[in-house]
């Protein structure tokens, strides 16, 4: 069995989201905005179909696949890049790969304890580490 991560999750930390928003050409403004946000995950997950919903105040964005299977990522209110994205388990952790026209982009999400983590990779030097706090689960 995978692991379950179902939930509602809040973001209690985060590191270099302002570097990751430069890698992907993120204009000054909407940085200055975003790196304010305290962004909450909703995951929705049924074995290995998931939808991941992110929800900030400014922004909203929801993605939804299968483990394994290759699926068009157009990256809409974020970047608005398209990406042939796919996501597989790595143990228990969820390993995504977004292929397009941003090199070694990607995220990786990882439980620890009742700790949710992520990692967005836009560039081999950029990477923001997200710390969430499970507030929903049951
Ligand atoms: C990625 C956004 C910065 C533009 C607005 C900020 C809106 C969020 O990739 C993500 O989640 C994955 C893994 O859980 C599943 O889709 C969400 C959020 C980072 C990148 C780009 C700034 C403009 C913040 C809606």
């Amino acid at each position: 069995m995978p692991a379950n991560y179902s939930g509602t999750w809040d973001i209690v930390d985060n590191q270099n989201f302002e570097a990751y928003m430069v890698a992907l050409g993120i204009d000054f403004a909407t940085r200055k905005v975003a790196r304010m946000l305290k962004p909450q995950k909703v995951f929705e997950q049924d074995g290995d179909s998931f939808i991941i919903k992110t929800f900030t105040t400014f922004r909203n964005y929801s993605c939804s696949f299968k483990i394994g299977e290759e699926f068009e990522e157009i990256t809409k209110g974020l970047d608005n890049r398209k990406c042939q994205t796919t996501v597989n388990w790595d143990n228990d952790k969820l390993v995504c790969v977004q292929k397009g026209e941003k090199k070694n982009r990607g995220w990786t999400h990882w439980m620890e304890g009742d700790t949710l983590y992520l990692r967005l990779k836009a560039a081999v030097h950029y990477t923001v580490g997200c710390l969430c706090q499970n507030i929903a689960a049951d």
